[in-house]
């Protein structure tokens, strides 16, 4: 007993474990970083696959700060080549109210004309406000069911006898594609009761043929590497970690996971911001316009 004193302390080698490499060797997502002015070209060119239907109605849905706002702003500046601020952006960075509040449809101009794109941003969808109504009205909002102007009440869920429901929505006043922001310096999923409203929506919402895409926002801001270059975005080990999570979470196949990086303290537009802005729009509409194109058929 007491052996244990008398052991000779060791010399601690201090042999640097070599961190980590926080890139991968190759990006597990191919991106073309000079495809922006055909992207663009594209997108402005771009007819729907349905003439009855006016123009492609996208909602933007996610917690409050997720950059919503942004993201719709983003790509407005991409197409004008400065930076347009219409939908507004709470620079408080999302306090505990949601900054929007009434359904508002924002549509795409790129300067000459307005682009068919429309999209709504929804309020934010907290984990712990009552139970179901926000489930509700995202819900009721994706199917068309919630007039413009409706001003969301976090406690209770649009109803079919108040004045802002359409009981029976057209074509055009339906939304063909929900997209669902996270912010990637946020996403913990650890909230199980966002998780499941997140999956309630998805279900009843794909039942039906409506698509659901991820976009991840602060890319910069969730990893140093991709802060100083937006190029590493897809050689980012922690980036694909994150979008990883949000696929197995949410149940979003990864290729309907785009990440980028909004305006946010730019004053000039940037190609690699445009490029990652506009590819997360191309495959958007395309996905939107797919279910389109399964309507008319
Ligand atoms: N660094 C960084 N900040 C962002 C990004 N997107 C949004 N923000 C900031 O996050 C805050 C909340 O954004 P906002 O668009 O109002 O979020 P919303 O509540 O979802 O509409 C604002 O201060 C934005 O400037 C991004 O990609 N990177
Ligand atoms: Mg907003």
């Amino acid at each position: 007993m007491g052996s244990s004193n008398s052991k000779p302390v060791q010399q601690e080698v201090h042999q640097a474990t070599p961190k980590p490499n926080p890139e991968l060797d190759k990006p597990w997502r191919k991106f073309d970083w000079g495809q922006k002015e055909a992207l663009k070209e594209k997108l402005e060119n771009f007819s729907l696959s349905f003439q009855d239907v006016k123009d492609i109605k996208i909602l933007v849905a996610g917690q409050i700060g997720a950059g919503k706002s942004s993201f719709i702003n983003s790509i407005n500046s991409a197409f004008q080549g400065r930076i347009s601020a219409r939908a507004l952006v709470d620079a408080a960075g999302g306090g505990s109210r949601s900054f929007t509040r009434n359904l508002k449809g924002f549509t795409i101009r790129n300067g000459k004309k307005s682009l068919p794109f429309v999209f709504k941003d929804i309020m934010g969808l907290e984990a712990d406000a009552l139970a179901g109504s926000q489930t509700d009205d995202i819900i009721n909002a994706v199917f068309g069911h919630v007039k413009d102007g409706y001003k969301f009440n976090v406690e209770q869920a649009l109803t079919h006898k108040d004045q802002h429901y359409t009981s029976d929505p057209t074509l055009s006043d339906q939304a063909f594609c929900l997209v669902y922001i996270v912010a990637a310096d946020t996403v913990h999923f650890t909230d199980d009761k966002l998780i499941d409203k997140l999956k309630i929506i998805r279900q009843t919402i794909s039942d039906k043929g409506i698509p659901q895409v991820i976009v991840m926002t602060k890319v910069d801001e969730a990893c140093p590497l991709v802060n100083k270059d937006l190029r590493k975005i897809y050689t980012s080990k922690k980036i694909k970690e994150k979008i990883q999570m949000c696929s197995d979470k949410i149940g979003v196949p990864l290729s309907n996971i785009f990440p980028v990086k909004n305006y946010h303290d730019e004053i000039d537009t940037e190609d690699d911001i445009d490029a990652l802005i506009l590819k997360a729009l191309e495959q958007i509409v395309q996905i939107a316009d797919d279910v389109l194109v399964d309507i008319k058929s």
